[in-house]
């Protein structure tokens, strides 16, 4: 999501959205409205990219197929993101954020720490190196914006349920919150049990090669099973609490579970 607006030829978003509800299922379509109710939910849970009417039309008919592993994922906190084979990677993988590509952060890798604050029991903040040396897994998975676009792409890294182990993190707690180096700030919370599933991730690598600048140098947290908004890039420090401390588009009215 960001100032520009992906038109979809010949498919009004809002009739699509109200016409996906009205075909769901009853606990889908009250999970789906209590979630946001966005395009981009719609492509989590169904799979299907809306690009033109035709796939309008997939898309509603998946919505009224809802079966059992739908139902599943949606209501199922441990249901694993579906995984895609190198050849399905969306080349070039979009860049997005609030402003353009130039006004990015740039980060000095030697410079930077990563900031841990909260209730953990090692609050030691972390050089790039040291987290470099942690055990990584890559993932190649679909990134989902909310405006209804996504893109498939590798990332690799630190699951982030070992590095929370590895902090003395109070795993009863709600949240981790990631605060981020963008100019006028960008941050999200994200929700315990999506921060302990196997795919949430501490990202430092995109496509085999050190994160690009475009996707958050030098660290992301890649969340397959959540939007794209709560995929923070640039990440400086992260918070384990209790308290609910909103986020940069949280706040705007986006629905601060957008996920399975
Ligand atoms: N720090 C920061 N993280 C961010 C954003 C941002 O503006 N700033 N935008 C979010 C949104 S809305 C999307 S869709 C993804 C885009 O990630 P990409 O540039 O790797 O495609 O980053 C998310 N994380
Ligand atoms: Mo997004």
């Amino acid at each position: 999501m960001a100032k520009r607006s992906f038109l979809i030829p010949g498919v009004d978003k809002r009739l699509l959205i109200k016409d996906s509800i009205k075909a769901m299922p009853d606990l889908a379509r009250r999970r789906f409205i209590t979630g946001g109710a966005s395009l981009g939910a719609l492509t989590l849970l169904t799979g299907c990219d809306v690009i033109d009417s035709s796939s309008a039309e997939e898309m509603l008919k998946s919505v009224s197929k809802f079966n059992d592993a739908v139902q599943a994922f949606i209501f199922n906190p441990h249901a694993l993101a579906p995984t895609f084979p190198e050849s399905a990677i969306t080349k070039p993988f979009p860049f997005n954020a609030y402003y353009d590509l130039d006004d990015a952060p740039e980060v000095d890798g030697k410079d930077w720490k990563l900031e841990v604050r909260g209730l953990v029991d090692n609050k030691k903040s972390w050089t790039l190196d040291e987290l470099y040396q942690l055990p990584q897994v890559t993932q190649i998975t679909r990134h989902i914006c909310v405006e209804g676009w996504s893109a498939i792409g590798s990332w690799t890294g630190t699951p982030l349920r070992d590095f929370l182990k590895l902090i003395g993190a109070d795993t009863r707690a709600k949240y981790v919150w990631f605060q981020c180096a963008d100019k006028d700030g960008y941050n999200s919370p994200l929700d315990m049990r999506s921060a302990l599933h196997p795919q949430t991730q501490m990202t430092f690598k995109y496509a085999n090669d050190i994160l690009p600048r475009a996707y958050g140098f030098p660290m992301k947290i890649r969340v397959p099973t959540k939007l794209g908004f709560k995929n923070p890039k640039y990440v400086v420090s992260m918070e384990v609490t209790n308290d609910y401390k909103g986020g940069y588009w949280e706040d705007q009215g986006y629905n601060s579970f957008s996920g399975s």
